[in-house]
């Protein structure tokens, strides 16, 4: 049986990759930093109880800014797969927090890579850096793929590019068997309620239960936006994969925020038109009520305009093949917030 550890198990990722390497029959370690409340609630349905017989999923306290926890748990582990998936994920925030974030995401992945030099597992572990489409943040290339310059546009992009080439680094200097997945947005119900998408559907439910203004940032930033889960199943194949690579996955299709306000709008019957510009731009329905507004509030000191994948490369190696539609996706999120 693999082992397999994952950092960042109880965000969104984690758990969509925990399940999936449960169903793979692997033993599953995820590190989980000690919060003041249990914050388990996207992995709670595969926890298992310390005494049940033949555990194949277990927790252990660590953080990715405490070199020693992250030490003992390989050590003790001795894992076949690791998957760093653990960040300080939100662009916005790392503006806010730039020495924390640097610290998290950039350090916090030369602590694992140290970690397995020193522990001499260079031969036994296969690392998968999460690897972010933030990297091309200002970049003119229109779609980006694996050889295009990158630009990052804020201190979370400047961590994760410290992140990527230390993994490079690694699979070149020692020949650890290293992989980043340059991973487009995607979203899922489990999303953190702070990134748009997921603010998007929350906040228009709300203006249709109690009508609450939705307060939005740039809307005219494109994405490409994809479900989580199946970029998961992409993270396990690049470590499949017979040689360390580095692969962008994306689902090669663009949206504007405002059109996914549009999208989220039309499924839950709010009928919305636009009017006004910059910050006094407004959606409103038809009885005249505002919607949507600008909130200054929520703009970046700099901002990332312009994201499309070109998937070629993980379609021709990985044989990527990703047809999941973007009104499925907001379907899904939606469904999961009424039943709630
Ligand atoms: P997420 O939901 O924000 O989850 C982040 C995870 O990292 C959470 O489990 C969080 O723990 C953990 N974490 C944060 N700080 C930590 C620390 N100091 N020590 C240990 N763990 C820590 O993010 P996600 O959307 O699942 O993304 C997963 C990874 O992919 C991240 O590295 C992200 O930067 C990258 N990525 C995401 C996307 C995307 O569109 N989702 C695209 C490209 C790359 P808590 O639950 O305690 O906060
Ligand atoms: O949903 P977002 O916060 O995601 P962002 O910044 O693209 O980052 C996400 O995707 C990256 C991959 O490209 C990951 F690496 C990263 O970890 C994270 O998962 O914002 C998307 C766009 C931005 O242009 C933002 O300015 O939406 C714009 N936006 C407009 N109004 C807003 C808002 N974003 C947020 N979070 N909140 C708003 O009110």
């Amino acid at each position: 049986m693999k082992k397999a550890i994952i950092t960042g198990i109880t965000g969104q990722d984690g758990s969509y990759l925990a399940e999936i390497l449960l169903k793979k029959n692997y033993e599953v370690h995820g590190i989980k930093r000690r919060t003041s409340l249990i914050n388990t609630k996207r992995i709670d349905h595969i926890y298992q109880e310390p005494d049940l017989t033949n555990r194949n999923f277990f927790l252990h306290y660590g953080e990715l800014t405490d070199f020693g926890s992250i030490l003992s748990i390989i050590q003790n582990v001795q894992p076949d797969e690791i998957y760093n998936l653990g960040a300080q994920s939100h662009v916005a925030v790392s503006f806010d927090e730039p020495e924390y974030t640097s610290d998290v995401n950039a350090l916090g992945t030369l602590r694992i890579l140290e970690a397995i030099k020193s522990l001499k597992l260079i031969d036994k572990v296969k690392f998968y850096q999460a690897s972010s489409s933030e990297l091309f943040g200002g970049s003119i290339e229109i779609p980006q793929n694996e050889n295009t310059k990158f630009y990052p546009k804020s201190p979370y992009a400047i961590s994760k590019l410290f992140a990527y080439w230390m993994t490079i680094n690694y699979r070149e200097s020692y020949g650890l068997f290293a992989s980043n997945g340059i991973l487009f947005n995607h979203e899922s119900p489990r999303r953190g309620e702070t990134f748009v998408t997921s603010k998007i559907i929350k906040g228009l439910l709300n203006f249709k239960k109690n009508n609450k203004i939705l307060y939005l940032g740039n809307l005219s930033a494109k994405r490409d936006w994809g479900h989580a889960r199946e970029y998961m199943n992409a993270a396990w194949n690049i470590l499949q994969h017979d040689t360390p690579e580095d692969f962008c996955i994306g689902s090669e299709k663009q949206y504007s925020v405002k059109q996914f306000v549009e999208l989220v709008a039309k499924k839950i019957g709010i009928n919305i038109n636009w009017k006004g510009n910059g910050l006094e731009e407004i959606a409103i329905d038809s009885h005249n009520n505002t919607v949507v507004a600008v909130n200054e509030r929520y703009l970046r000191p700099s901002e990332v305009d312009n994201l499309i994948a070109d998937t070629s490369k993980a379609k021709k190696l990985l044989k990527w093949d990703y047809d999941f539609n973007i009104e499925d996706l907001i379907e899904e999120m939606i469904d999961y917030e009424l039943q709630k």
